[in-house]
C-alpha cells in the first residue's frame, strides 16, 4: 500500500503539500523538547477525538453529508492512516499512505472501526517512543516541492491535521441531529458567563 500522491486528494490535505512559509520553518529552533512530552501532548489530543467518535451514532458510521466526502467512517480511517503516515515519515524518511476506504464486501461496526483505530494509534505511539530525542530536530522532506523541514514540526501537523478532521466531524454530528460534545467539556455559554471579567 503506498502512493501518497493519488489518495491525498481532500484539499483538507493540504498541509502534507509544499508552500513557501516551510521555507520560514527551516530557521527554527525545537519547541518540543522531547519525544515522551509530544506523545503525551498527543495523547491528549486523541482522548479529546476520541470522545467525538465515540459519538457517532453507530448505524450512521458511513454516512456522509453528500456523494464524494466523508463519510464517518471515512474520518476514523482517515485520522488512523494519516497517523501511520506521518509516524512513518518520522520513522522512515518517506511518505506512505496506507488507505482508508472500507471493505464494501464486508462492512465494520463503529465498535470495529474504533478498536482498528486505537491498536493503530498504539502501535504508532510505541514507533516514535523507541526514538531518541535527538530526532525532533532532524530534517524530514516535504511530500510535494520545497525543502525538508524538522521532526518536531510535522509532528505538529499530525495534531493540527487531527483536530482539522476532528472539527469537521463535530459539524457531521450536527448535521445528524447529534449534539457534539464540549472541546473541554464547557460550552460556549459558559465560557461567556465565567470569563466576563
Ligand atoms: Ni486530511
Amino acid at each position: 500500500m503506498s502512493l501518497a500522491k493519488g489518495l491525498l486528494t481532500k484539499a483538507c490535505c493540504a498541509s502534507f503539500a509544499s508552500f513557501a512559509p516551510l521555507r520560514e520553518l527551516q530557521k527554527l529552533g525545537c519547541m518540543i523538547t522531547s519525544v515522551v512530552s509530544f506523545i503525551s501532548y498527543f495523547e491528549s489530543v486523541r482522548r479529546r477525538t476520541l470522545n467525538y467518535f465515540n459519538t457517532i451514532p453507530p448505524e450512521q458510521l458511513e454516512w456522509r453529508p453528500k456523494p464524494g466526502e466523508f463519510t464517518c467512517g471515512d474520518i476514523i480511517r482517515h485520522l488512523a492512516a494519516a497517523e501511520q503516515m506521518y509516524v512513518g515519515l518520522v520513522v522512515e524518511g518517506r511518505w506512505i499512505y496506507p488507505g482508508h476506504e472500507a471493505d464494501a464486501d464486508s462492512p465494520v461496526s463503529l465498535e470495529a472501526t474504533l478498536a482498528a483505530c486505537n491498536a493503530s494509534h498504539m502501535a504508532a505511539m510505541e514507533r516514535l517512543r523507541q526514538l531518541p530525542d535527538s530526532v525532533l530536530e532532524e530534517m524530514r522532506p516535504p511530500l510535494g516541492d520545497g525543502p525538508p523541514i524538522k521532526v518536531w514540526r510535522w509532528l505538529l501537523l499530525l495534531a493540527e491535521h487531527e483536530i482539522h478532521h476532528r472539527s469537521q466531524l463535530a459539524m457531521y454530528l450536527t448535521l445528524l441531529d447529534v449534539t457534539p460534545p464540549h472541546i473541554y467539556g464547557m460550552g460556549v455559554e459558559e465560557v461567556i458567563a465565567r470569563a466576563t471579567g
